[in-house]
């Protein structure tokens, strides 16, 4: 009888254990908007990755290539297929809502990495898990005021020549850079932006929109260019144009991916402002902890930096994108 009420105890154990210890599967739908740039990349491998390493999830990963409508089939197939959670960026700020409310009436919440819907749809979604552009764009303009003056450019009077290469129209990622970045303009009127037009973050378009900036006016002294990607292609055009990127145009970027900071040790980029794609493990501990029933905050910001000649190339060793 003695060694029954063990056994039984300990089967109990055993059970109740196990009944603890292993999560319920989860399938999860993750919309990722494309593959333009290293950043993106960089980004998609370490969602990716994060669930692969999960054995309780099972990831269904769409890309849309830049196709907004791409996106709303695969955030529609998601709830056909009853997925437990959604991950999604957005291409573009506007034009989620009716499917985000689908989302909603069909209970299956949607966490927004990187890039978030507008304001207007932001009811929708459970959270935003990402960098703030809006700082991100304050924080190049605050370089610029400090080193224009240490390089004896900006006297505070005389107009200085600014060139502007934006992210995709209506990105989350263009809008808030943009805002931020006019905060600091606000501030200088002898700050004087001659030309700005979309690269939709990538290296060709950065390339021929700096091209045609160069042909209408080789007196540019600044350069801001809302990503790594863009930058490289710009400065492949000043370099053609016979200039040095970096001395004869100072230039500013986002992201700190390789090859950015690369151009910074190179002398071609002056600074870069970080924006980290490596949200794959915070991803997962956001959908975990979703899963596990806890209420998840309405901002999840990642840690970043800012690099310039002082500190690029003892980073540059140890970056993981
Ligand atoms: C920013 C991200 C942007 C990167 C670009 O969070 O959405 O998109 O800055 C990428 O490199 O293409």
């Amino acid at each position: 009888m003695r060694k029954v009420l063990v056994v039984l105890i300990a089967l109990m154990v055993i059970f109740s254990v196990s009944a603890v210890a292993a999560p319920k599967q989860w399938v999860v739908g993750f919309s990722q908007i494309g593959s333009e740039s290293e950043w993106r990349t960089a980004d998609t491998v370490s969602v990716q990755n994060a669930f692969l390493d999960e054995p309780s999830f099972t990831l269904i990963y769409s890309d849309a290539q830049q196709k907004q409508e791409n996106q709303i089939k695969a955030l529609r197939s998601f709830i056909a297929r009853k997925v437990n959670c959604i991950v999604f960026t957005a291409l573009v700020e506007t034009g989620y809502g009716p499917v985000l409310q689908e989302a909603k009436n069909a209970k299956i919440p949607v966490i927004m990495i990187d890039r978030d819907v507008a304001p207007a749809d932001q009811g929708l979604r459970l959270t935003i898990m990402g960098s703030d552009m809006v700082k991100e764009g304050e924080k190049v303009g605050l370089w610029l005021e400090t080193n224009l003056k240490k390089l004896g450019i900006d006297d505070g009077k005389t107009d200085i020549d600014f060139a502007i290469i934006d992210g995709t129209v209506g990105s989350g990622a263009m809008v808030g850079r943009k805002e931020g970045f006019g905060h600091i303009l606000a501030n200088h009127p002898n700050w004087k932006v001659m030309h700005e037009q979309t690269g939709n973050f990538t290296t060709s378009e950065g390339k021929q929109v700096m091209e045609a900036f160069l042909k209408a006016d080789p007196k540019i002294q600044v350069l801001f260019t809302h990503n790594d990607g863009m930058g490289l292609g710009a400065n492949e055009a000043i370099k053609e144009a016979g200039l040095k990127p970096g001395k004869d145009i100072i230039h500013v970027s986002i992201d700190a991916t390789k090859g950015g900071m690369e151009a910074i040790v190179a002398g071609e980029i002056n600074c870069i402002v970080e924006c980290n794609p490596l949200l794959g493990p915070q991803a997962v501990q956001a959908v975990s902890d979703l899963r596990a029933g806890k209420k998840l905050p309405a901002k999840i910001d990642t840690i970043e930096g800012i690099f310039d000649s002082t500190n690029a190339a003892a980073a540059l060793p140890t970056r993981q994108y």
